[in-house]
């Protein structure tokens, strides 16, 4: 995610660059920190070619934006486990033995067995996975070598994560909008609980947003650090955020607080949904999300009164079973209560005119109607696929002057779940090829049973990594990825906004660790396909990208810390909205054509299963760690040295837990050991289990996956089709049942020693 662009005139003044402070022997470079996906502007200190120390930036719009990841990188990054070499398996698959290869060798051989599984196959039996922050894994390039090649197969974190997000706002009013955090009166966090070290730029404008007076709206199962800060705390069931904005939708309509005018002249199916909403009155809202009817009142009130409000794009309704009903409720109170393109709300920003954007670099166009037709899920859970943002293609022409605008890279993907069933050989044709770059995929996907017959299935399984992750030791070959600290950066802020930042490259990189754009350069030279990335190396790819602005990637570098455009409001009153109408679309055109209810809906969870009587929900990200990365580094895993279950002091009693014990969470996927941890910030019956935990000290391969097997939370994420949403087909997270096992004392006990490090 990038750092939200403030419109003060102030800010644009601030973003030229600042005379830094020189010390003697030490460089100092202005970088951007990627260590999690905000993207903080930082500077580097360097002393004979290495990088010593990360701190904060010297300007005055991103001092205070940096948090202890940021700090302990050049260390994290001087890991002794980094792997440095390109490996080839040489046992069987995850049998933990590799051999060291030369980039040349282990390139030609990729290339080889890649053509002869399309060969066999089909180009669409090679499928790709990279991360969040896919502009460091990616650069748009993976996508032009598949889409020249033919496969539609790419999926991402970003569908659990901002991505879907993205797309799904499409159906709305045809962009992904991004909060003015700096003159809004009103913010709403739907659980997104920002922190110190935890995305530290949000977690700053929310706290400068509400140091002049901004209110705060938040909407949590658990007491969480934000909703101690807020002024309304609702306290709603995990999973039952789309059923409370039907409460609000309710309140709003029926005082008739919305914005008639915009409602009357820009959108379409407000009756309709009028009549929709009215299904849900407030005391079935209140039974739904086991709040306060009063409460609910009194916060959409505020919500609807005290604006210019923002609803910040949140991961909670990205991760539900309800989540495209949810995010369309979000957009659909935007639009109503008159938020759209306004200053101190939901801006619309499109690219910026002087800079080719990553979208045209992906180069969708290339890839033909008959491959795209192929992309797996697109038939059964089409919303971010080509097939569900095929009737935007005119539309954004129209508005934003690109056919295939891919906002945070999430809005042509396939579905996971269905490629990992394609690569399983239980789809309906084979994946036979899998890469997966800078994404512990094994991990961060529901159902790791799936992913890991998943990986067991392939012909060809390329990673490209910094550590042998679970996911790396599952791969026939591992190639050593350079870090942020090593290579320059040119962030478009994911397409999200019209704003590009430079990040300059501060050291040599370690051993032969090298760039994803230098490992797709040779791809495609492997590929035979050398005219697919022409570019000599990144910063000429990216001074080509730049070369509208009469500047270099060095010049750019030199003279700003921040380009952009000066925003522009209300641009929909000259273009329209890029939906199909040209109006917000409040029943959803779009998802009526491809044959889902046009209109949110809320679908209840399944009846209670007596063997699970407990909830669990995935999250609450831990300031330590970025997802599944850092464990390996002493410093920050000091700070969590063990994975922790939350629980209420009632649930805890009510299943015999005591504090620090172990215990067994599980339910019809699989089962992990976890720690117990008993807060009153919880309520009863829920239980919190964090994402991503593996130990990279413990046993590798198949079988161990260094303990991940025995803690990461995706043995437990369902994705079968009660707990997948229906148009996005992205599994629930929040709010799936369980049940916590007493460990028998000799297991609990070896779990307590440590044990298990070697098992
Ligand atoms: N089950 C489950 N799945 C989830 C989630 C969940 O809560 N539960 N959360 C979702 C969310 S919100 C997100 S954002 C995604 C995150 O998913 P990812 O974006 O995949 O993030 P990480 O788990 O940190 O894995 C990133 C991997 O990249 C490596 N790496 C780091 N930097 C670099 C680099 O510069 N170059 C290369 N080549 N490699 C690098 C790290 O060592 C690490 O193994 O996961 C999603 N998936
Ligand atoms: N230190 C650190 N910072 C990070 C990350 C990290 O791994 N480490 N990851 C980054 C990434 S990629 C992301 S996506 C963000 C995620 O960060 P957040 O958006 O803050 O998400 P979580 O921390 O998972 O959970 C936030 C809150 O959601 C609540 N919650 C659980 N279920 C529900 C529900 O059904 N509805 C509602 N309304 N609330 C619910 C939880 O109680 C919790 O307090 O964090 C980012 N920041
Ligand atoms: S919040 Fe921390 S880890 Fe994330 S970009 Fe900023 S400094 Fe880096
Ligand atoms: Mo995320």
């Amino acid at each position: 995610m990038p750092s939200p662009v403030p419109y003060d005139p102030q800010y644009v003044a601030d973003a030229k660059p600042v005379i830094r402070p020189q010390k003697a022997g030490v460089t100092t470079r202005k970088t951007i920190c990627q260590t999690c996906d905000i993207a903080c502007s930082v500077v580097t200190e360097s002393k004979k070619g290495r990088v010593v120390k990360v701190r904060s930036s010297d300007n005055p719009i991103f001092r205070d934006n940096i948090c202890m990841k940021g700090i302990v990188a050049p260390k994290a990054f001087a890991h002794p486990d980094r792997i440095l070499h390109p490996l080839k398996r040489v046992g069987e698959r995850g049998s933990g033995k590799w051999e060291r290869v030369s980039w040349d060798e282990a390139m030609a051989d990729i290339g080889q067995r890649l053509k002869a599984i399309i060969a066999e196959h089909g180009p669409e039996a090679w499928a790709v996975s990279t991360s969040q922050w896919n502009t460091a894994t990616d650069h748009g390039l993976g996508r032009r070598i598949m889409n020249h090649i033919g496969s539609p197969n790419w999926i991402s974190g970003v569908a659990l994560c901002a991505g879907n997000t993205a797309a799904v706002n499409r159906f709305t009013y045809g962009w992904f909008p991004m909060g003015d955090f700096n003159n809004t009166k009103c913010i709403v966090l739907m659980g997104h609980n920002p922190r110190r070290h935890s995305w530290t730029p949000m977690f700053n404008f929310i706290r400068s947003a509400q140091a002049r007076g901004a209110k705060l709206i938040m909407m949590d199962p658990r007491r969480s650090s934000n909703a101690e800060a807020a002024d309304i705390w609702l306290p709603l069931k995990a999973g039952s955020d789309a059923a409370m904005l039907f409460g609000w939708l309710k309140v709003i309509f029926d005082e008739k607080l919305y914005d008639k005018k915009f409602v009357k002249n820009w959108t379409i199916g407000f009756d309709e949904l009028k009549a929709r909403v009215d299904e849900y009155p407030l005391e079935r809202v209140a039974e739904l999300t086991g709040c306060d009817p009063e409460m609910i009142a009194k916060s959409a009130r505020l919500y609807a009164t005290e604006g210019p409000a923002i609803i910040p794009w949140t991961p909670i309704t990205d991760m539900q079973r309800n989540s495209t009903s949810a995010i369309r409720l979000q957009g659909i109170l935007r639009a109503v209560c008159g938020y759209l393109d306004v200053p101190g709300g939901e801006t619309l920003q499109g690219f910026h005119p002087d800079v080719v954007p990553e979208s045209t670099i992906e180069m969708h166009e290339k890839l033909a109607e008959e491959q795209k037709a192929k992309q797996l899920g697109s038939d059964t859970h089409p919303a971010f696929t080509y097939r569900g943002q095929a009737a935007f293609r005119e539309p954004m022409k129209r508005v934003w002057g690109h056919e295939y605008p891919n906002q945070i890279t999430g809005c042509y993907m396939a579905n996971p779940s269905a490629t990992f069933r394609a690569m399983a050989g239980e789809g309906q044709y084979p994946v036979k090829a899998f890469f997966t770059l800078g994404n512990n995929t094994v991990l961060s996907y529901a159902n790791m049973p799936l992913i890991i017959k998943a990986m067991m299935n392939q012909d060809l399984v390329v990673a490209y990594e910094h550590h042998m992750t679970p996911t790396a030791q599952l791969a026939d070959y591992v190639l050593p990825g350079d870090s942020w600290l090593e290579r320059p950066w040119l962030t478009d802020a994911f397409g999200w906004m019209s704003s590009y930042r430079p990040s300059e490259k501060s050291m040599e990189p370690p051993g032969e660790a090298l760039s994803t754009f230098e490992f797709w350069k040779r791809l495609s030279n492997a590929l035979d396909r050398p005219e697919i990335v022409p570019w000599h190396d990144l910063e000429s790819f990216y001074d080509e990208r730049l070369k509208g602005s009469g500047m270099t990637f060095h010049e750019l570098a030199q003279e700003t810390e921040m380009f952009f455009d000066k925003p522009v409001f209300r641009k929909y009153e000259k273009t329209g909205f890029a939906t199909p109408s040209g109006k917000v679309e409040l029943k959803s055109s779009v998802l009526e054509d491809l044959g889902f209810d046009p209109l949110p809906y809320f679908r209840e969870d399944p009846a209670g299963d007596a063997e699970y009587p407990l909830r669990m929900f995935t999250g609450v990200r831990e300031d330590a760690f970025f997802q599944t990365s850092q464990r390996q580094v002493p410093e920050m895993r000091k700070r969590s040295p063990e994975p922790y279950l939350f629980v209420s002091p009632a649930t805890a009693k009510a299943n015999s837990l005591v504090q620090d014990e172990w215990v067994e969470v599980e339910n019809d996927t699989g089962k992990i050991s976890i720690k117990v941890a008993i807060k009153d910030s919880m309520p009863d019956g829920l239980v919190r289990i964090p994402h991503g935990w593996w130990k990279p000290e413990m046993k590798q391969g198949a079988g161990h996956l260094s303990g991940a097997l025995k803690f990461s939370d995706a043995q437990l994420c369902r994705d079968d089709d009660d707990y997948l949403d229906r148009e996005q087909g992205i599994p629930h997270l929040k709010g799936v049942p369980c049940r916590i096992n007493k460990l028998a004392s000799a297991e609990s006990a070896s779990l307590a020693a440590g044990i298990s490090v070697t098992t």
